[in-house]
């Protein structure tokens, strides 16, 4: 807390985190070499990009590391000639990579399949060969319908083997969600499985799949891919439905990769759950695949001998970059976890860290917190030392969470990476290295290459301490290329502030240069000329003993213009009484000091989220003000 009791300090955390000695001298990249690697890439932003992509093997090489002379429609690597997949699979082939393992999978009910490289690559091959003797060709959209099983990786290469554009859809989402994006990508072709384990239970999805397709476009979807995962009895439209299984069966195991121009797009992601109607932002080849390698092996330190566990569903982009793309493209070995954590008691990741010697554990402050309810007598029962490494992305972590995670997930020695990116960066922006100094809840700084800044809304930088609007500075290669069909949204993102990205995030920038993101910049609450992020008074209420989940939305207020209103889950073992409605509060004034007013607090029994467990503020906002809401397909049904 600062002198003059203000909030913002919150963040600010007083405690620094240093690396072991051994973490230091192991670390791909060392203090001397991260700090020359800074002073390169800031005078020579594109020198630094090229390095990196000479780090990767290309059919042909650029002609110009970046075009901006139709900014912001950057175009990297012009003149380029390449396929991800080549980097992803078919170089590893060539090399001592061959039959190390690329992935170990476990189902819910305790299955288990491990692939190495060899083997992916050959299912990979026999894959595309089917969806060439489906029609499917360069360019074409096929949207994936997937649980994680090591199809929806295998699709996922197939697809972009071939040149096809694949867009994954978390198997969450509804038909009419599944539908939406169907239509607005104009698929050709829809891969699913007939169900998959959750909870103990069977999802049908080849049912939801159908459903969808009732009503989708006319001139979409011609045919449709099953994967059978469940043994179930699923309908099979005869000339449109086909079994993974015989198709792939039937196939060679070699195909050729297909020689992409640079820019030739890779995958479409759709977000949702901020911003209303989703989107579907668009990557290429050349430039994800080099920011996303270049940022994957140095932050996470990628050593040959890893095990890297990235918990995120294939159906987001973390999934991409960090669970299926960047782990393949460096040759490290991965895990993939087709369950819930809790199945069937909340040991279920612990166990598999413990089972296959997870080296490093990437998860989200949602997850977390999830764990942290049920307590530390959970991962004392395994044996976690061979972790080295753990990571967080997607929300503000509180430094509550992040202080259990590093204390009892790892042992006290294992960094916590924080991670800021954007399904629109692709790759990570700003973001710990191992060998960083570590302060609990802030992302650390810019990786070399890429220069961000908090400004104000004219794009004026404010000082140290001040909260602001989170832009890029600079192009990045992994950046987003567009989004699907709609360039007068991408090119907005570009003017909110001239000349740079506005990243829609509210952060700061301490004395050190630290920044802490706050939060989306439509989730701060002006309390009395006081800009206060919601994540900040959830942190804050994460303190309190009783607090599972919490959210924290501005409503109008006569005197101070708007005012804090908070809804809460609490942990079973409290009462939701008026005592404890008191000692919350006396929990946030302790933690913010005296504006941080808290004007009510409403106890529910579960908070909206999207699909991939951010908490919804704008569905209790508008049920406040009783007035419409944007797009929820993003939230969860159950
Ligand atoms: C990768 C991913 C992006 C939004 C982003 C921000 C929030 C992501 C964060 C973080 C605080 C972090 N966010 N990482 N906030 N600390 N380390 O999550 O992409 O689903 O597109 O979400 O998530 O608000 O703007 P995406």
């Amino acid at each position: 807390m600062d002198q003059s009791g203000t909030v913002d300090s919150l963040l600010q955390e007083e405690r620094v985190f240093r690396p072991l000695p051994q973490l230091v001298i192991e670390a791909n990249v060392n203090p001397q070499e991260l700090e020359a690697a800074h002073k390169f890439a800031r005078m020579d932003s594109l020198g630094y990009w090229e390095e990196a992509a000479d780090e990767l093997d290309w059919f042909k090489k650029w002609d110009q590391v970046l075009d901006d002379k139709d900014a912001p429609f950057y175009r990297w690597f012009p003149g380029a000639r390449c396929n991800i997949v080549y980097n992803a699979l078919d170089r590893h082939i060539e090399t001592a990579n061959k039959n190390k393992l690329a992935l170990i999978w476990e189902g819910e009910p305790g299955d288990q399949r491990k692939y190495t490289y060899f083997e992916l690559y050959r299912e990979v091959n026999r894959f595309a060969n089917a969806l060439r003797s489906l029609g499917i060709r360069k360019g074409d959209r096929v949207v994936i319908y997937m649980p994680p099983l090591p199809e929806t990786i295998v699709a996922m290469l197939a697809a972009a083997k071939i040149g096809a554009i694949h867009s994954v859809v978390f198997a969450g989402f509804s038909a009419k969600a599944l539908r939406q994006r169907i239509n607005d990508a104009q698929a050709k072709l829809l891969i699913t499985a007939d169900g998959f384990y959750r909870n103990g239970q069977i999802v049908n999805l080849k049912e939801t799949a159908d459903e969808a397709l009732v009503g989708a476009c006319a001139d979409c979807v011609d045919s449709m891919v099953v994967v059978r995962r469940c043994n179930l009895s699923v309908d099979m439209m005869d000339g449109r439905d086909f079994q993974y299984e015989d198709l792939v069966r039937q196939e060679r195991n070699e195909a050729p990769t297909e020689v992409m121009d640079a820019d030739d797009p890779l995958f479409l992601m759709y977000t949702s759950g901020t911003t209303g109607k989703p989107k579907g932002i668009v990557h290429s080849h050349a430039g994800y695949m080099v920011g996303v390698n270049r940022t994957l092996t140095t932050v996470f330190d990628i050593k040959p001998t890893d095990i890297f566990w990235c918990t995120a569903d294939p159906g987001w982009v973390t999934g991409h970059s960090a669970g299926v793309y960047g782990p393949l493209m460096a040759g490290t070995t991965s895990v993939m976890y087709e369950g819930h954590p809790n199945y069937p008691q909340a040991d279920r990741l612990w166990s598999i860290v413990a089972k296959y010697g997870v080296t490093t554990f990437y998860t989200a402050p949602t997850m977390i917190r999830m764990l942290m309810r049920f307590g530390a007598q959970y991962p004392k029962q395994h044996d976690l030392s061979s972790l080295r490494l753990l990571g967080s992305v997607g929300e503000p972590i509180s430094p509550e969470a992040w202080t259990w995670l590093y204390k009892n997930i790892g042992r006290s020695e294992c960094p916590v990476l924080d991670t800021w990116w954007q399904t629109e960066t692709g790759m990570f922006m700003i973001a710990p290295m191992p060998i960083s100094l570590l302060k609990p809840g802030s992302v650390t700084k810019p990786l070399p290459g890429v220069e961000c800044d908090v400004v104000d809304r004219d794009g004026n930088p404010v000082p140290p301490g001040k909260g602001g609007l989170l832009v890029v500075t600079k192009p990045w290669p992994a950046m987003m290329t567009g989004y699907w069909n709609d360039d007068e949204a991408f090119k907005e993102c570009w003017e909110k502030i001239p000349g740079v990205y506005y990243a829609g995030d509210v952060a700061k920038k301490d004395e050190d240069g630290y920044f802490w993101i706050q939060g989306r910049a439509d989730d701060v609450i002006n309390i009395a000329g006081h800009r206060i992020g919601s994540a900040e008074l959830e942190a804050a209420f994460g303190m309190h003993r009783a607090v599972s989940e919490c959210a924290v939305i501005g409503v109008p207020d006569k005197i101070k213009g708007e005012a804090a209103k908070a809804f809460i889950q609490i942990n079973d073992d409290f009462d939701p009484d008026d005592d404890l409605i008191k000692d919350l509060k006396r929990t946030i004034r302790n933690e913010l000091g005296p504006v941080a007013v808290i004007k009510s607090i409403e106890f529910r029994d579960k908070l909206p989220k999207t699909r991939s467990g951010k908490i919804m503020r704008r569905v209790l906002k508008a049920e406040e003000s009783g007035h419409e809401i944007g797009d929820l397909t993003g939230l969860e049904e159950d």
